[in-house]
């Protein structure tokens, strides 16, 4: 058969690279055929996410940014300064976690939603018009985020005035002045040229991008033995290679940033600088747990509970 795989993101980044490799380790151990739609070719997040929860798409990769409201528990993602910023660390999570590999299939589950893998893009940092040392620099700056509760409680408790958008609307509201902010990890700064409309980039290690692929459950559920064998090692092989792929993929984006527009200035915050950014991670956690309840609250436990034993391991 033919399979239908829609992603967030261009053929050539990251999510784009992850869905190269799952279609080449499917069509090379099955007879199965899998379409690859990149962004822009069936609409929004939103409406990839709709297409695949209705079976018209077979596989769809959302990240929580967008899931907040199908699934509030993925907000946990936006808890500041949870992740780590040790690459090896985030890895060993990723591929550990029992709330990322057990807890949260149950909830995708729910939604009609087979999760199949949750993995990380890059260190986010911001694109502003001005430089940010702290959070006064960010008063009055409406800075885009993605449509997700608990990101904007962040980047409220952050000083700035947060404004939900939908990522095809980004470049042309930076460009016309309606935001003057946005974050994203280092790879995507750079292949959307957000340098063209922003001036500087700001680094304070708050978080990591995580993302999400999953099948519409009723599909998967139908599916041989075998062809859930065949989609479950092709989701393995695509992890390990886009891990390899992302090694010094940060700091490269940075740089070739720097090259295509010199007079970009790109700021790696101080732990001192950090502080009071770091300071507003109970107050995020808190509104994380008011809006989810008993069942957040455990996952965030577990998270919690994985990072200890993710850092242990190095
Ligand atoms: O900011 C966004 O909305 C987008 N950022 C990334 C890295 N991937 C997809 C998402 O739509």
């Amino acid at each position: 058969a033919t399979w239908r795989y829609a992603f967030e993101e261009a053929m050539d980044e990251v999510q784009g690279k992850y869905a190269q490799k799952f279609k080449e380790e499917v069509e090379a151990n099955s007879d199965h055929t899998i379409q690859l739609f990149p962004f822009g070719t069936l609409g929004e997040s939103a409406d990839i996410m709709e297409q695949a929860q209705a079976g018209i798409l077979q596989f769809v990769d959302q990240s929580p940014g967008f899931t907040g409201a199908l699934i509030p528990e993925a907000q946990v993602f936006f808890v500041p300064y949870l992740l780590p910023q040790d690459q090896e660390t985030l890895n060993t999570f990723f591929r550990n976690s029992k709330a990322i590999n057990e807890m949260f299939p149950e909830l995708y589950a729910e939604q009609g939603l087979e999760l199949l893998k949750m993995f990380p893009e890059g260190e986010v940092c911001m694109t502003t018009q001005e430089p940010v040392h702290s959070p006064a620099d960010l008063e009055d700056v409406k800075f885009r985020v993605m449509t997700n509760p608990l990101l904007v409680e962040s980047y409220k408790a952050f000083g700035a005035t947060p404004t939900p958008l939908p990522w095809g609307e980004v470049y042309g509201a930076l460009q016309t002045g309606i935001i003057q902010g946005q974050e994203n990890p280092g790879f995507f700064l750079e292949s959307t040229k957000m340098y063209e409309v922003t001036e500087v980039v700001t680094c304070i290690g708050h978080n990591n991008f995580t993302t999400a692929v999953m099948a519409n459950k009723d599909f998967y559920d139908g599916l041989s033995e075998e062809d859930q064998k065949v989609i479950q090692n092709a989701s393995d092989a695509a992890f390990d290679y886009i891990l390899d792929y992302q090694k010094n993929l940060q700091e490269e984006s940075l740089k070739k940033i720097k090259e295509a527009k010199p007079s970009m200035e790109i700021n790696t915050l101080s732990e001192e600088e950090r502080k009071p950014f770091m300071e507003t991670a109970d107050e995020v956690e808190a509104a994380f747990i008011e809006m989810t309840g008993e069942s957040g609250k455990k996952i965030l436990e577990q998270m919690k509970a994985d990072l200890k034993s993710a850092s242990q391991s190095q």
